[in-house]
């Protein structure tokens, strides 16, 4: 039996991943999660119970408190999903982007150096990232694990440092690594203030879509767990020191995707069975998109190449574009009182990373 430690198993894809984790395998969770506002334990309400889930509340920027996690747990795994993950927030407010993205992942690398080193056998660190590491694409092409590293936000900058450092580890200590860079994903516990669940919220409560600029930015939409079958494959059959790219081919315009949850709302929960959309005399949801000042920076195309995982190591999607988007608003509206809570604290679906100069 494994025992993988889960960095930021509280937030949107670390809750799904141990869900899918403890339904798939026999093996041991132990969460190590700051709880910041992305973090939310009614996210992983459905585990506490089960005996092979541990969760503990800590940074992992504080060593004393990783360490300790080592030393309790003796881990097989660590899988670090914790991040700061939202673009907007890095243009409003890079540190904690630095800190929890780089020096985060920085004193993971260096606990488990240490814990090999003391004896450790058949460890495995894998670094969960992003395909905005390499920067933007032309209307044509798609990123391969070879493709060069051109960040454009302090976020994406700081997700590529710490790719960066995580194989410098392997290369230069030995140290068993593993990354995965994927394209955006959508689905349960997706934290209201990315695009397709505040667009989702927006809408039911007869408010804006504020799509930034002209609408015309692609991603490579990928279920979540898809995602999480992908990363568990690369875990436990992925080579070390090699980077894995997952994506689920679905490339589609802003404008696309929030005339599909759209369409999917005006099935599942029609205007005039809506109050706020009675009230504002909007026959369709897409009445309420608009078009705003586009983000600084905006990186125009993510697309993935996926070949790599799926030919070396079987991984396939399960989900099609459509049917995880049925999938997600229909949870969204079953699951109106999770958004009311981890909307508690002090955001409100406001417009953030807006420079002074843009
Ligand atoms: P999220 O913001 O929903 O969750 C992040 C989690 O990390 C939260 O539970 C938060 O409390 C925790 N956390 C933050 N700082 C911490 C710290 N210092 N110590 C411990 N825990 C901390 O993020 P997400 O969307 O679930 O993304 C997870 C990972 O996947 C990130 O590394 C992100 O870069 C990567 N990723 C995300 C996407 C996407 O579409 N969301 C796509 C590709 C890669
Ligand atoms: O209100 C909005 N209107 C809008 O047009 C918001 C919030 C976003 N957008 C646009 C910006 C992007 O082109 O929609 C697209 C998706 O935006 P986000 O949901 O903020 O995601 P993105 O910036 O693409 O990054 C996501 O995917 C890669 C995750 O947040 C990252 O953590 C992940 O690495």
């Amino acid at each position: 039996m494994n025992t993988i430690i889960v960095t930021g198993g509280a937030g949107f894809i670390g809750s799904n991943f141990v869900h899918h984790v403890l339904a798939n395998t026999e093996d041991k969770v132990v969460i190590i999660d700051k709880l910041t506002y992305a973090g939310n334990l009614s996210n992983l309400e459905r585990a506490k119970d089960n005996p092979n889930f541990v969760f503990v509340h800590a940074d992992i920027c504080d060593r004393a408190a990783v360490d300790k996690l080592f030393k309790d747990h003796s881990p097989t795994h660590v899988v670090n999903f914790a991040a700061e993950s939202h673009v907007d927030r890095s243009i409003d407010g890079p540190r904690p982007f630095i800190e929890t993205n780089i020096v985060g992942t920085f004193e993971l690398l260096e606990a488990s150096r240490n814990y090999v080193d003391a004896g450790a056998e058949n460890f495995r660190f894998l670094h969960v990232s992003t395909d905005e590491v390499y920067g933007s694409l032309g209307d044509t092409g798609l990123f391969e694990e070879t493709t060069a590293y051109d960040p454009s936000s302090p976020y994406s900058a700081s997700k590529a440092a710490a790719d960066h450092l995580c194989l410098s580890y392997h290369h230069t200590f030995g140290l068993d690594v593993v990354v995965t860079n994927c394209s955006n994903n959508f689905g349960p516990f997706h934290f209201p203030e990315k695009l397709i669940p505040l667009m989702i919220l927006n809408a039911l409560d007869g408010k804006d879509l504020p799509i930034y600029g002209d609408g015309l930015n692609v991603r490579d939409w990928l279920y979540v767990e898809d995602h999480c079958s992908g990363i568990l494959l690369a875990l436990l059959k992925g080579k070390a020191g090699e980077k894995y790219n997952i994506g689920g081919g679905n490339e589609r315009t802003n404008i696309e995707v929030v005339d599909k949850i759209c369409e999917l709302l005006d099935q599942f929960r029609p205007a005039d069975q809506n109050e706020k959309m009675k009230a504002l005399g909007k026959a369709s949801y897409k009445d309420l998109k608009i078009f705003v000042k586009d983000r600084p920076g905006h990186d125009r195309r993510y697309a993935i190449d996926a070949s790599k995982i799926e030919g070396d190591l079987g991984w396939k999607a399960a989900f099609g574009f459509d049917q995880g988007m049925e999938a997600t608003v229909k949870w969204f509206l079953d699951n109106m009182d999770w958004c009311e809570e981890v909307q508690s604290g002090n955001y409100r679906r406001e417009r953030l990373g807006l420079t002074t100069n843009s």
